[in-house]
């Protein structure tokens, strides 16, 4: 019989359309997973993350054995430092000749992989990672000669090829976009409904015990652990999105909301992350929820929009820019990361709730992470470093492919404008309108200087008089940064002032 070969699949790798797995024979191959110290540490994950994952892998690998193959597992208390020594030790005991993994998500694990082979000393075939939609080369090759990449024709490209929302040709209802529907402000318009509560079974129940005891000091409060860890939990709380959340999601997608800290988001990053879902079924899902009428075309389109564009997007601008992509810092931001980053003790209620939920759930949505923590954090000049590997600490749904060019491209505007053709500053009139934040804040949206002052509207200002030589290069700042310039110049001074006196107590 030919020689038995060692298949690795990695906690975000939890599918079936994993092409390692894919090429499994259950007649003679060993299936490997492993919870390893190097994996768990490199961060300091959310605890929510790490239950979701170990949890999700031992379920994943009970359903292969229940499938007939062949599996080692090796859980936390092993003792395995890393994903390399896992497989030496499956390796030696099974006697397998050969390994086949998927492409890890993150350059830091395919670097160290690219070693394997000879510290292994059996051969190792990585396989291209076909559960995303674009592939490398696509991207590539759609990136090639194009003096600007923006994510708007990327994503035609992609509803192209993959027939999402067409009409022949065309796009459905004639337009690509409907960005211009989805950006109402929240005034408690309507009800939020209640999510489903999921109880942890038995096998979640022992993750958490274990996640408590081995990460004591890592975010993340487990008596709120409500994560789907099967395909099908995950399936069903997409499905009840799809029933419950969808008709809203459109409309309220950039809304900030004091009483939930979900709003009408579909919740499912962290199971396309890691496997549990796949990015098309959903896609599909919802284009078929609006083709039977139970939502509105914008509201389809931007969630599909959402997937099919910019989280291949992000990721093919990870890949294409990588390693010299995680190195840049446009405006020189270095000021150290503020302690409230770890507590939410602060008294600006908005970012209080978006860090607060960001660290007890792993959760925050799209625009507490990007116009509340990450506004701030461009704005008061917090180093990029230290911001991307706050965001890559705090969120379950976090791995570098997605948060390093959310957070250092599109939030911090870091890497000079290759993710976003103008930086997302915006003061804090832009959160009042988006939502009630400010009415049970001890700040004042309206006043930029002097007691109760909105500090967002200073640090606003502030970032646009010391970035002016960058931002005058960029015909859409140019009426902001003409505001500013013809003010009187007291005011311009005691804006700054104002702005200091923040900054340094921070
Ligand atoms: P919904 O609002 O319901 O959106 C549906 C899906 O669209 C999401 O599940 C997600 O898969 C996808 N999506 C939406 N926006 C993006 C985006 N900008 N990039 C990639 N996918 C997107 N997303 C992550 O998955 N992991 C991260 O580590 C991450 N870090 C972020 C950091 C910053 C600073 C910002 C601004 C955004 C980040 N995002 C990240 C993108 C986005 O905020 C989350 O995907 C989304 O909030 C997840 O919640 P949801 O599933 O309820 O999303
Ligand atoms: C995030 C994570 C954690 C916490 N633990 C493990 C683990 O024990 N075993 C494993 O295979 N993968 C883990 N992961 C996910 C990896 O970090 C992820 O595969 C890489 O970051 C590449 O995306």
């Amino acid at each position: 019989m030919t020689q038995p070969r060692l298949i690795l699949i990695l906690a975000d790798q939890l599918s079936p359309a994993n092409p390692a797995l894919v090429l499994a024979d259950k007649a003679r191959d060993v299936i490997l997973l492993a919870e390893v110290a190097e994996e768990a540490h490199y961060v300091r994950h959310n605890r929510h993350k790490i239950v979701l994952l170990f949890s999700a892998m031992r379920h994943f690998a009970k359903d292969l054995e229940r499938d007939g193959f062949s599996v080692q597992y090796l859980s936390f208390d092993r003792g395995v430092a890393s994903l390399e020594d896992a497989c030496r030790v499956a390796l030696d005991a099974t006697g397998c000749g050969e390994l086949l993994v998927c492409e890890p998500g993150e350059y830091r694990l395919a670097s160290a992989m690219a070693t394997w082979s000879g510290e292994l000393a059996v051969p190792v075939q990585i396989l291209e990672d076909r559960r995303f939609l674009a592939s490398h080369d696509q991207f590539q090759q759609w990136a090639a000669g194009r003096k600007q990449l923006r994510m708007e024709y990327f994503y035609r490209d992609m509803r192209r090829q993959y027939g999402v929302l067409l009409d022949g040709a065309e796009p459905c209802g004639g337009k690509w976009n409907y960005d211009s529907e989805n950006r109402v402000g929240w005034r408690g318009q309507c009800e939020i409904p209640e999510r489903p509560d999921l109880v942890p079974d038995a096998i979640t129940s022992e993750v958490i015990a274990l996640v408590e005891r081995g990460f004591p000091s890592n975010p993340g409060d487990l008596t709120q652990f409500r994560l789907a860890v099967t395909r099908d939990d995950a399936q069903a709380q997409f499905d009840w999105f799809c029933n419950y959340a969808l008709a809203n999601f459109g409309t309220y997608q950039d809304a900030l909301v004091e009483e939930s800290p979900w709003v009408f988001h579909s919740l499912i990053s962290m199971y396309l992350n890691c496997g549990l879902l796949e990015p098309l079924a959903v896609c599909q899902q919802v284009e078929q929820a609006w083709r039977d009428e139970r939502c509105s075309l914008a509201a389809a389109e931007g969630f599909i929009r959402q997937i099919l564009g910019w989280r291949e997007y992000v990721r093919g601008i990870y890949w294409l820019l990588m390693p010299e992509y995680a190195t840049r810092n446009t405006f020189d931001a270095r000021r150290p990361l503020p302690d409230f980053f770890w507590t939410g003790n602060t008294d600006l209620r908005c970012l209080e709730q978006a860090i607060k939920q960001s660290l007890d759930l792993g959760y925050a949505h799209h625009i507490q992470r990007l116009m509340v923590i990450g506004n701030f954090a461009l704005l008061a000049g917090l180093d990029v470093e230290a911001v991307c590997a706050w965001y890559l600490a705090v969120y379950v749904d976090a791995y570098e492919w997605v948060e390093l060019p959310n957070t250092a491209g599109m939030a911090l505007h870091a890497d000079n404008g290759a993710m976003a053709s103008k930086p997302y500053a915006a003061s804090g009139k832009y959160i009042q309108k988006q939502g009630n934040h400010c009415k049970s804040c001890r700040f004042n949206p309206a006043k930029t200087t002097g007691e109760g002052a909105c500090p967002f509207n200073s640090l606003y200002w502030h970032f646009i008089d010391r970035h002016a030589d960058y931002l005058g290069g960029n015909a859409r700042m140019g009426l902001i940064l003409a505001n500013w310039r013809k003010r009187d110049a007291a005011d311009k001074a005691s804006i700054r002032d104002w702005a200091d006196a923040f900054l340094a107590a921070l």
